[in-house]
């Protein structure tokens, strides 16, 4: 049995999360939270969630965990059967991760967490993000799912970052710099899956959970 770690408020712990109720694997899921415990550094190198727990193993890294779901588990597949196709989708996700959400990250703390980014940081931010933004258009399709016709793997990704992305820079700069993509219809298209609804109800559960969680720290 898989045991999925992490916190429902983790656009990560939600990708890895929706991907299992998607396949109807049974899993697990254990309530951990980004403490800076030794316990955690243990079980996860850098002290991120998510991470598997597998018999005696942990297994960090939401892309990873979602490659080992799908070689172990390859029924109700969310990755086509054509390589090239599935590299597609791996891409894309990729793009997302590395070069809009994590990019965006940097700005995370003042626009949901009540903490100060730098105007330095801002800046620097702004111009990455807007020079990805508009890559990104090279990548996604928005043809009813992000990646094409079939929903996917990116879907799973997708749902929970972008609008994390979209949110942060209207907080920070006033305009959302996905504003050019359909990301509020598409995600709106993707909450009529009943596992992407069931994750999204306990995101939003999990947000109240987490701000009481770190107010206490
Ligand atoms: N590349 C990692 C990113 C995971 C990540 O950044 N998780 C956040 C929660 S959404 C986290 O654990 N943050 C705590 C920290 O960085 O200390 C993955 O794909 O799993």
């Amino acid at each position: 049995m898989l045991t999925l770690c992490g916190f429902a408020a983790s656009n990560y712990y939600n990708k890895v999360k929706v991907a299992l109720l998607e396949k109807a694997i049974p899993f697990e899921e254990k309530l951990v939270w980004t403490d800076r415990s030794p316990a955690l550094y243990e079980k996860s190198p850098l002290g991120k969630v998510p991470f598997f727990e597998i018999g005696d193993q942990t297994l960090c890294e939401s892309q990873v965990m979602l490659d080992y779901v799908e070689a172990v588990y390859p029924q109700n597949p969310l990755v086509p059967a054509d390589p090239l196709a599935a590299a597609r989708v791996r891409e894309l996700i990729q793009f997302i991760e590395l070069h809009l959400e994590l990019v965006a990250r940097e700005l995370f703390s003042e626009a949901f967490f009540g903490g100060k980014v730098s105007d330095e940081t801002k800046t620097r931010v702004q111009k990455v993000l807007k020079r990805h933004a508009k890559a990104f258009g090279r990548f996604a399709r928005f043809d009813r799912y992000i990646a094409g016709a079939e929903f996917t793997m990116a879907d799973c990704a997708a749902a929970f970052h972008l609008p994390m992305v979209s949110q942060a820079t209207k907080a920070i700069y006033g305009e959302d710099i996905l504003a050019d993509y359909p990301v509020r219809d598409y995600v709106q298209f993707l909450l009529e899956r009943p596992a992407m609804k069931k994750v999204n109800d306990e995101r939003k559960i999990g947000a109240v959970a987490m701000v009481e969680f770190f107010s206490k720290k």
